[in-house]
């Protein structure tokens, strides 16, 4: 297999002749709909309603809504086109507060436009680090995945929670960037995918894009996790993160924290699969914002309602993990492992 066709197996979020172009993830797996974004409002919108989601893809895709951003701005000097900058990175800011990504690919994005001297070169130096972000991410999961897969056997049963996939990266994904790896390297390996409830990115997304890579999975509701591990039907566990603190502590879709207790219960490795850029180092447990959604997630599945109305819901998108269930953190750089705040520490330094 090229390296063209591993990464190309599904691409998220692209720049295409100054439009953005990505899989709208709300249609599958029905239905495989590219949308085509013209400005950073279109682009908002799409991380909030959930077109594109998956924490390294929102930063990229809020790159890309800051490279939109310099196109529509009609300003005449750096200052202002600095202003419109803020302006739209404002707006692309609230659409989710939790994956660390966002904020830090926005930033990055201001950083350099910073240090642009006049529009021109600062509208082309935007564009460009945008596209390069992309194509990064690319590369880091790759190499994210090669790094992981030695911790992964032949004959293992993974299981994988909402989806850290190609589909919540540009391509190759993170925590199944990694199964992908082993796959490639000749394991033998299976996967068990939670269906993940509220929004079903487990059976409507890990599960597409697995089928779609010939990787064999099988999807079990969230409430059969702790049949399948006291069961013997899974031996390791792998899931992405929106945001991992110094200590270890690790953010992740909502129902993480009891997969991995669960998995502590029954003594199986429970691993956590992020790039550098789904770390934030300044941040306390009780600073993390949890983003709460809508409760008609919750009293419905998709258009069809399973609750009465006006039902009162608690619907968080997002759990903390503590570092004390981590068995290791696999991120570009190599593996974390506990204790946490020294070897996360040991990775940016080598950084
Ligand atoms: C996505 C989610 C994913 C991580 C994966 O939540 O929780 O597990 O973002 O990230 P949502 P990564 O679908 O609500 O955006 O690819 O870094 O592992």
């Amino acid at each position: 297999m090229t390296e063209e066709t591993k990464t190309n197996s599904l691409k998220t979020v692209e720049w295409r002749e100054n439009k953005v172009i990505m899989i709208d993830q709300t249609k599958l797996p029905n239905k495989l709909e590219f949308v085509e974004l013209i400005n950073y409002h279109q682009v908002a919108d799409a991380i909030k309603n959930l077109v594109v989601r998956g924490a390294p893809v929102i930063g990229v895709s809020g790159a890309f809504g800051m490279a939109l951003a310099v196109l529509q701005s009609n300003a005449q000097t750096k200052n202002d086109l600095i202003k419109d900058l803020e302006e739209a990175k404002n707006i692309l800011i609230k659409t989710r507060p939790t994956a660390v990504n966002l904020m830090w690919a926005l930033e990055k994005i201001m950083v350099v436009a910073h240090k642009g001297s006049d529009v021109s070169e600062i509208k082309k130096s935007v564009i460009d680090t945008a596209k390069k972000m992309a194509d990064e991410d690319v590369q880091t999961n790759m190499t994210m995945g090669k790094i992981g897969s030695e911790l992964f056997d032949d004959n293992d049963t993974i299981m994988t929670h909402c989806n850290a996939g190609a589909l919540a990266t540009v391509a190759y994904g993170t925590a199944l960037g990694v199964i992908r790896s082993a796959k490639e390297s000749g394991k033998n390996v299976k996967v068990i995918a939670t269906e993940t409830r509220p929004v079903q990115q487990g059976s409507r997304l890990t599960v597409f894009e697995l089928k779609h890579d010939g990787i064999d999975v099988s999807l079990i509701p969230d409430t059969a996790v702790g049949y399948s591990m006291a069961n013997g039907l899974v031996n390791k566990v792998i899931v992405g993160a929106d945001r991992i603190l110094r200590t270890g502590h690790v953010f992740n879709k909502i129902g993480t924290y009891q997969i991995a207790t669960m998995a502590k219960q029954h003594g199986i490795p429970f691993y956590v699969a992020a790039p550098l850029s789904t770390f934030d180092l300044k941040s306390n447990p009780e600073d993390v914002i949890i983003e709460q959604r809508k409760a008609s997630e919750v009293t419905g599945i998709g258009d069809n309602k399973t609750a009465p109305d006006d039902t009162n819901v608690i619907n968080p998108a997002f759990d903390m993990t503590p570092p004390e269930l981590i068995s290791g953190i696999i991120t570009e750089k190599g593996v974390a492992n506990p204790p946490y705040e020294e070897s996360i520490k040991k990775l940016f330094e080598a950084n």
